[in-house]
């Protein structure tokens, strides 16, 4: 069976689960919200379902029940090379299964038919100024496509709730097997004089992009690996949410990715990992242009604390602990770059910054997220544009929120409206009005 009939199946085996919940036990609760959580961005309010992901504060994320390790030890992998298939990866989101090499396989190929890019979406791109942000021009190119979405055809020739996730699921693997090719050819013309690398067709969907932005092996491995680690993190976060709230209004998987992409921008959420970078720098700069001594580097971070900003890469409004994306991309430096000057200032910080911020006492986790290390395996790799790294992640998160959304059409999700209060509505809860 192939991938598409597997997940009909995994469908037609779940609804009855979701229909029984919700016909039965619709009314148990889950929880209650405080004013605390209506003002402060809804932290901790369990009103959203996914199994594509589950984030544990303590233990960080699992994907469909697989810790980081386990995942890249049991998927399946191209000859010769230490992290698994992104397709394997996808198929294993969509279904929870763990595929065969052959299952992976079948996907790689698949994807292949897929992935060329339209000629107007490169003259959308060419189109733009060159200094505009390279997330900007992702999500463009990713709207720019809307007319190809197939589910938007299904809706417009008569919509059928049971099957809409069948071109939802044709839009997210369209939209995904192009991702790698969009985002190289971005990352060639902007900053690599305008010189893009044809796709190799022969290639699985990192080894191409690794191809397409012209950096040699092992980064198809590092490729392979940041999109893996970056592809979800359940469905609270502004990506995966954003993108799962505009999917709810039937709006197809250009218009939600896109949206989802927008999110990913902001230097609260993805853009974190190149803040890191240019911070990592400034430190490096700043302190000798050497690895600085752990009391230099104390003083520095105080210093950003005390000019008001944050400590970026730091910090997790879900986790508290380190987190395992973090730990398996300092596991990779261990092995592969242990002698890097900025390996050496990021272990560093690693050293002394949740210390500080538990001194400082406001971030709830003095802890690094994922963002804290994975710049300096690019900057390492040659891949010096930091303000390309956001795109890296969004090329990864693509994996998980097109999963989720397939999986929101087929379990009939219906739109999303959380209901809002006035201040005065507040304090009289309170008890002050
Ligand atoms: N350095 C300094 N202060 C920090 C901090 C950090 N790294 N992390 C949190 N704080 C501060 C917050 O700004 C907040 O201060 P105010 O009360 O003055 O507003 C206070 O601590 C409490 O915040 P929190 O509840 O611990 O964290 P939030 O859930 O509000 O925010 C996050 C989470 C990630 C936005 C925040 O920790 C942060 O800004 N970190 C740095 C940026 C970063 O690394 N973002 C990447 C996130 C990873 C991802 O995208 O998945």
């Amino acid at each position: 069976m192939g991938l598409k009939d597997v997940l009909k199946k995994k469908i037609d085996e779940h609804r009855p689960r979701i229909a029984k919940l919700t016909k039965e036990f619709g009314d148990v609760k889950l929880g209650e919200v405080t004013i605390g959580q209506a003002i402060g961005g809804a932290r901790s309010v369990k009103c959203l379902v996914t199994d594509i992901s589950y984030l544990d504060p303590v233990e960080g994320i699992r994907f469909r029940g697989l810790t980081i390790p386990e995942v890249m030890e049991k998927l399946p992998k191209p000859k010769g090379k230490d992290y698994p298939y992104v397709e394997g990866f996808w198929y294993f989101l969509l279904t929870g299964d763990v595929p065969t090499m052959a299952q992976a396989e079948e996907v790689v190929e698949d994807f292949k038919k897929r992935a060329q890019v339209p000629q107007y979406v490169i003259d959308v791109l060419r189109a733009m100024p060159r200094d505009t942000h390279p997330m900007t021009m992702l999500s463009a190119a990713v709207v720019a496509m809307q007319r190809e979405s197939k589910f938007a055809k299904f809706y417009a020739e008569g919509f059928n709730k049971m099957t809409a996730w069948e071109s939802m699921y044709e839009d997210s693997c369209d939209l995904l097997a192009k991702l790698p090719e969009i985002a190289a050819y971005i990352y060639r013309m902007k900053y690599k004089g305008d010189t893009p690398i044809a796709s190799d067709m022969s290639l699985d969907f990192g080894g191409n992009f690794a191809h397409m932005m012209g950096i040699p092996a092992p980064y198809d491995d590092v490729a392979r690996m940041y999109f893996v680690l970056h592809s979800d993190h359940e469905s609270g976060n502004v990506s995966a949410h954003t993108t799962h709230l505009v999917a709810s209004a039937l709006s197809d998987a250009y218009y939600s990715l896109s949206a989802g992409l927008n999110g990913l921008a902001g230097p609260l959420h993805g853009l974190a990992n190149q803040e890191v970078l240019g911070w990592i720098q400034d430190v490096y700069a700043k302190l000798g242009g050497k690895v600085p001594t752990k009391e230099d580097l104390k003083k520095f971070l105080w210093d950003t604390l005390n000019s008001g900003q944050v400590i970026p890469g730091y910090g997790h409004a879900v986790l508290r602990k380190t987190d395992p994306r973090y730990t398996s991309q300092r596991e990779y430096c261990q092995k592969y770059l242990p002698e890097d000057e900025l390996f050496k200032v990021v272990a560093m910080i690693y050293d002394v910054a949740p210390d500080i911020l538990m001194e400082h006492g406001k971030a709830k986790n003095p802890w690094p997220n994922v963002d804290a290390q994975s710049g300096v395996i690019q900057w390492f790799y040659g891949l010096r544009e930091y303000d390309f790294y956001t795109v890296l992640f969004g090329v990864g998160r693509a994996i998980g929120v097109l999963a989720n959304i397939t999986w929101d059409r087929a379990l009939g999700y219906p739109i999303e409206r959380p209901k809002s209060v006035t201040t005065d509505m507040l304090e009289a809860a309170a008890g002050i009005k």
